[in-house]
């Protein structure tokens, strides 16, 4: 439904007169936020309603998505933009003396999630509806998001975030849609008409009620749903829980994300979420499959219903609908099993051993007693198939249950037609090293899907001027047709474009810049080299690696030796109970200190470390980014997709030949980026023959040894004990991440990167050619090769 300019200013008046009783003139920013969602709701609503008629009406194959996180940042400009409707608000907004920008910012960021995974999750649901396709978002109802990040003192303090407080404007809760997820007790199997039927003795159940969120698709009318679901006691066992802490317990099942698994109660809380959100998913799609398709024969359930699973987080989707179908179902083991299989697919997005869940055997016989019996069944039916077929250390390797362990990923690998890696590189290295037995065993199931991203949010919402230089340039299609993109090149020795560039640039710095100076009082200079990692803080992303290159920077201002101007911005939250992430946050905060507020070095160097970094502060950082840091050890970053959101917004990347970084490279060629680095062999020699020996490096090299002594010898005494600890893992003896070994060559790009600056019609000549290459990792694209090679999914009409 489109809107014309007074439309939309007689209805915004009149949600504010009916919800608040003000006019525009004395509404606050917060109630025109709440009137102007409001207005959008009812624009989309229609499109909403006729999106699940026509699904149902036409039968096509849906995919449900089920992912632990979504990570949407906010809505209010993404639906204004998708549902076309972006210019004339604007430009209404401002007849009446108002910003879109000052109102979009009273919207709390949906951090329902970490990293990459969940806004990969994101940004899959809105490609699928932008791009026709029917698919269905499944997670939690988080009562609170990823905590709010705050430093102090240099230390991460974590804050719970509230972001319901306010109410979500965009969601509905459907009660009539809830379901019972049953908890505990003990199951026996008895024989009852035929049949092996599960009798439950004790137990709970807690009802599963979902609350749906719109996913509009761009210009498409399409308006597909990601459906989250909260906890409640059921009506009916009410009597039970009589006082508030006995409710709190039962709801508290969604009210964090990813609780604190050093503990056995934190892990138990994140088993039962597992469970939960993936029970209440299936049920719901079996109710809708037969009562709302009226179909009646399980048998076909492929034919019209794709489940992935994103990580392994999901994995018990498989035992859930194995459950399901011989249970609820009648449906025989061996049939169903196949049906299983053909209806379930897998992503892994991580290589990292910490990242492949595994549950106790007891606290899963404890919780889920139904589940276990049917992994158990599983896992026997498994190892009967292979025995004699293949080597005994294969079967252990590979099988479900082993060493007291449910092994999730085994699980999902074994339960799925398809599983997929997330950059060629990734993909390479799931089949020949981590999977490798698996993909022996069943080489026909494994495939690659490099990750995307949503060009439209991060240029037309994060980058509104570059996006409108490329309608310039290359005209609008590049927003449904990113391969138009590539067109740019044409303006390759265009002074007037490159020109456009370079101001643009300038602009997005001196608003970072004011951001800056709002939050955290430095004044940084906007013609500065912008020098950014934003990510997670792990190990393995090595901020460690950018804070050693910062120590060595700094020497040599102190030391005479002049640098171009600089401001490394870091954006990265780490989970709570990961203390060397931690301590590294302290480091960079107490060494951003001592550099920020030395006089001597006249302002050459600035270390910002932002806090609560989130997709909206993503949104801030990324069109004023010069230099994008990917600079993960080789072989464990999966993907990354915060390098090609930044390689969109004209930054050029230096990068390890790691994840999707290699494609990158691949598409921009080797003088538009800066690799340095061990690559891949040389990662996995050191690792085979255990001989790094990074304290020899250390010896040997003057340099190295003056920066990284820095950490110890008093230069940052506020963040001594943890500079400590930064120091002893970076000279530890076969240490994993392989910091100093990358050390001198990663001096070398940076050297590279000062040298480029110089010429700056170069450097934007270079940022054009990423802005333009970017059009490769669209992830209208990704998504399609998903729905045609894994989902099997058609177009709606
Ligand atoms: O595939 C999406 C992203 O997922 C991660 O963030 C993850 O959580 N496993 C990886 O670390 C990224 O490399 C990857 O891009």
């Amino acid at each position: 439904m489109q809107i014309t300019k007074e439309e939309f200013k007689k209805e915004l008046e009149q949600k504010l007169d009916s919800q608040f009783a003000v006019d525009v003139e004395h509404a606050s920013l917060g109630e025109l936020y709440s009137a102007l969602s409001n207005v959008l709701r009812d624009g989309y609503a229609p499109n909403w309603r006729e999106t699940r008629i026509k699904e149902a009406h036409e039968g096509k194959k849906q995919v449900y998505y089920f992912s632990i996180e979504f990570l949407p940042g906010t809505l209010l400009r993404s639906n204004l933009l998708n549902l076309g409707w972006m210019d004339t608000v604007k430009s209404a907004l401002k007849d009446l003396g108002l910003n879109l920008d000052d109102i979009a910012a009273k919207e709390p960021d949906m951090a329902l999630g970490n990293g990459g995974l969940g806004r990969l999750a994101a940004a899959f649901m809105d490609s699928l509806a932008s791009t026709g396709y029917v698919g269905n978002g499944n997670g939690i109802h988080y009562k609170y998001g990823l905590f709010k990040q705050k430093f102090v003192n240099g230390y991460q303090v974590e804050l719970p975030n509230d972001w319901l407080q306010k109410h979500n404007h965009w969601e509905v809760m459907r009660d009539n849609k809830s379901v019972l997820v049953h908890f505990g007790g003990q199951v026996n199997l008895v024989q009852k008409d035929n049949w092996m039927t599960p009798e439950y003795n004790g137990g709970y159940s807690i009802k599963a009620v979902p609350y749906d969120i719109p996913v509009v698709g761009y210009h498409t009318g399409i308006v597909n749903t990601m459906r989250l679901w909260d906890a409640e006691i059921p009506e009916s066992e009410e009597i039970n829980y009589p006082t508030i802490d006995d409710r709190r317990k039962v709801e508290d099942l969604t009210s964090i994300l990813y609780p604190d698994d050093s503990s056995y109660s934190g892990r138990l809380l994140r088993l039962k979420q597992e469970y939960f959100f993936v029970s209440a998913g299936l049920q719901s799609i079996l109710r809708y499959y037969t009562k709302d398709l009226k179909q009646n024969d399980m048998h076909n359930l492929p034919k019209y219903v794709a489940v992935h699973i994103n990580d392994t987080h999901p994995a018990m989707a498989v035992a859930e609908l194995m459950r399901l179908l011989v249970d609820e179902y009648h449906i025989d083991w061996d049939e169903a099993w196949k049906i299983t299989v053909q209806v379930i697919s897998y992503t892994n997005h991580t290589i990292m051993a910490e990242a492949m869940e595994k549950w106790d055997i007891n606290m899963m016989t404890q919780l889920l007693p139904r589940i276990m019996q049917i992994i158990t069944e599983i896992d026997r039916r498994y190892v009967i198939s292979l025995t004699g077929k293949v080597a005994e250390s294969v079967i252990n390797d590979t099988r479900i249950v082993n060493n007291g362990n449910v092994q999730m990923a085994h699980l999902a690998i074994i339960g799925s037609h398809s599983v997929n890696g997330v950059a060629p590189l990734h993909t390479h290295l799931l089949e020949t090293e981590v999977l490798k037995e698996f993909y022996e065993l069943y080489p026909e199931r494994f495939n690659n899907k490099t990750n995307g991203i949503t060009l439209r949010r991060w240029l037309q919402i994060a980058n509104p001027k570059l996006s409108k230089l490329l309608d310039q340039t290359v005209g609008r299609d590049w927003r449904t047709d990113s391969a138009k993109m590539l067109l740019l090149q044409d303006s390759y020795k265009n002074a007037k474009v490159l020109k456009q560039i370079n101001e643009i640039k300038l602009e997005n710095k001196e608003k970072l810049a004011k951001f800056i100076k709002k939050t955290t009082g430095i004044t940084v200079d906007p013609t500065a080299i912008f020098d950014v990692q934003i990510k997670r803080l792990h190990a393995y992303k090595r901020q460690t690696l950018k804070l050693l290159h910062i120590i060595k920077l700094y020497h040599d201002l102190k030391n005479g030796i002049d640098h171009p101007k600089r401001v490394v911005i870091f954006g990265a939250k780490a989970a709570p109970s990961y203390t060397y992430a931690k301590d590294v946050i302290k480091v960079i905060n107490e060494v951003a200190n001592v550099i920020n507020n030395d006089a001597s070095i006249h302002g050459k160097l600035k270390v910002i470390f932002l806090e609560n970094y989130d997709v909206t502060l993503a949104e801030k950082i990324i069109p004023a980014a010069d230099i994008s840091e990917q600079i993960s050890t080789t072989t464990k970053e999966a993907s990354g997709t915060s390098n090609m959101k930044l390689m969109a917004n004209g930054a050029l990347t230096v990068a390890t030949m790691d994840g999707a970084n290699v494609d990158i490279a691949k598409a921009v060629g080797q003088d538009n980026i800066f690799i340095f680095g061990l690559n891949k062999d040389q990662v996995y020699d050191y690792y085979n023959k255990h001989d790094y020996k990074p304290r020899d490096m250390y010896n040997s090299d003057q340099v190295m040894k003056e920066t990284v002594d820095a950490l110890i010898d008093g230069s940052f005494s506020k963040a001594a004990n943890e500079g400590r600890v930064l120091y002893d893992s970076f000279l530890q003896e076969n240490e994993e991440f392989l910091v100093l070994a990358d050390f001198e060559s990663y001096l070398q790009a940076q050297k590279k990167i000062e040298e480029n600056w110089h010429d700056q019609r170069s450097w934007t000549q270079k940022a054009l050619v990423n802005i333009a290459h970017s059009e490769e990792f669209n992830a209208d694209n990704t998504v399609a090769r998903y729905a045609k090679d894994i989902w099997g999914l058609k177009k709606l009409n």
